[in-house]
């Protein structure tokens, strides 16, 4: 049996162009993997955050729990889904003073609850999906974030404005896709 052996390697030897174009391919993996770490903190980006595995029931457990140690008051949120709308209370958590941990549960096709943060106020907003994937945009200010199942994404964050925000879910989530729409609402210390 034979066994095919090439008679010369092409880097073997190597030509001018070639050693130029491997140097080219260097110096660019360089600059992008240095562009990570230097975008991360000079770049006007999305704020970096910690990723961990937790359990839909989980998630759901804390979020619930949060949920009902915090809540001021509901808001009615009304939903259009083809001719037929809906209306359903939302809860609007306002974090007791000392509690930083901040839930936000994204399923098809609510976020929940609804948050009222307070400006200048560090706060650690722990998010997941309780079934497809779902996307965190927050408008106007254009911060996104993947909401996945199975993984508890804790983006840690002050709030620099006050005012009424926005989170509109940007993946695909089927038929309520259009009406997956959250609020947090930021206000001064003294409101
Ligand atoms: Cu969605």
């Amino acid at each position: 049996m034979s066994v095919f052996v090439p008679e010369k390697y092409w880097w073997k030897p190597l030509g001018p162009d070639e050693r130029l174009w491997l140097w080219v391919c260097v110096a660019t993996a360089v600059v992008l993997s240095l562009m990570m770490p230097l975008y991360n903190l000079l770049g006007h980006q999305n704020p970096s955050h910690e990723s961990y595995q937790i359990t839909p029931e989980k998630f759901n457990e804390l979020t619930e729990k949060f949920v009902s140690e915090n809540t001021v008051r509901e808001e009615i949120v009304k939903q259009k889904f083809g001719a037929t709308e809906i209306e359903k209370k939302i809860p609007v958590v306002r974090p007791a003073l000392g509690v930083k941990d901040v839930y936000l549960r994204a399923r098809a096709w609510e976020f929940y609850p609804i948050l009222e943060l307070e400006e200048g106020r560090e706060y650690r907003v722990h998010m997941s999906s309780m079934d497809y994937q779902h996307g965190f945009s927050l408008q106007p200010q254009n911060i996104n974030f993947q909401i996945l199942a199975g993984y508890d994404l804790v983006v840690t964050l002050v709030p620099r404005e006050s005012g009424e925000f926005y989170v509109i879910c940007n993946e695909y989530c089927a038929i309520g896709h259009h009406t997956m729409i959250g609020k947090i609402i930021v206000k001064n210390k003294e409101e």
